[in-house]
C-alpha cells in the first residue's frame, strides 16, 4: 500500500471541482484516508514548492495557492502514487490527455486543479508537511 498527497487548489475548489476528483481516484479503487479544507499560509507552500524556489513561475505559484480554499488530503491503495498522477494527467493543458482531470478541465499550467505527490520521497516529505 502506498500513502500520496494530494491538494485540490483554489481554482478546483472554486468550480466545485472537489467532488469530481475525489470520485475519479474512488472509482480507482484508492482511498480517502484523510482530507480537510483549508487557507494555506506562505510558509507551509516555501515548504512545499521548495523544488520551484528559483523557477521563474514560482512567484506566480505561491500567491494563486493562496488564493482561496484548499483541499487537501492523504490518498490510499496499491500503486496511489503513479495511478493518481496518471488520473491527473500531465502538468502542460496542451500535453494533458482528454480523460484525466487536467486534460478535462484545465487550460493553464499554474491553474490546473491538483497537486500530487510524484515519488515515494515526496509524498513523505510531503504529508508530513501538510499532515
Ligand atoms: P506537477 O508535478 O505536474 O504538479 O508539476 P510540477 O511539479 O512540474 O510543477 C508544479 C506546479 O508549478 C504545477 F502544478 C504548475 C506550476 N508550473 C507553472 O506554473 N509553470 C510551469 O512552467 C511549470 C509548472
Amino acid at each position: 500500500m502506498e500513502k500520496t498527497l494530494v491538494i485540490v487548489k483554489p481554482d478546483g475548489v472554486k468550480r466545485g471541482l472537489i467532488g469530481e476528483v475525489i470520485s475519479r481516484y474512488e472509482r480507482k479503487g484508492l482511498k480517502i484516508v484523510e482530507c480537510k479544507m483549508i487557507e494555506a499560509d506562505r510558509d507551509t507552500l516555501e515548504k512545499h514548492y521548495i523544488e520551484h524556489r528559483e523557477k521563474p513561475f514560482y512567484e506566480e505559484l505561491v500567491s494563486y495557492m493562496m488564493n482561496g480554499s484548499i483541499m487537501v488530503m492523504i490518498v490510499e491503495g496499491n500503486n496511489a502514487i503513479k495511478l493518481v498522477r496518471n488520473i491527473n494527467g500531465k502538468t502542460n493543458p496542451l500535453d494533458a490527455e482528454p480523460g484525466t482531470i487536467r486534460g478535462d478541465f484545465a487550460n493553464t499550467m499554474t491553474e490546473n486543479i491538483v497537486h500530487a505527490s510524484d515519488s515515494e520521497e515526496s509524498a513523505e516529505r510531503e504529508i508530513s508537511i501538510w499532515f
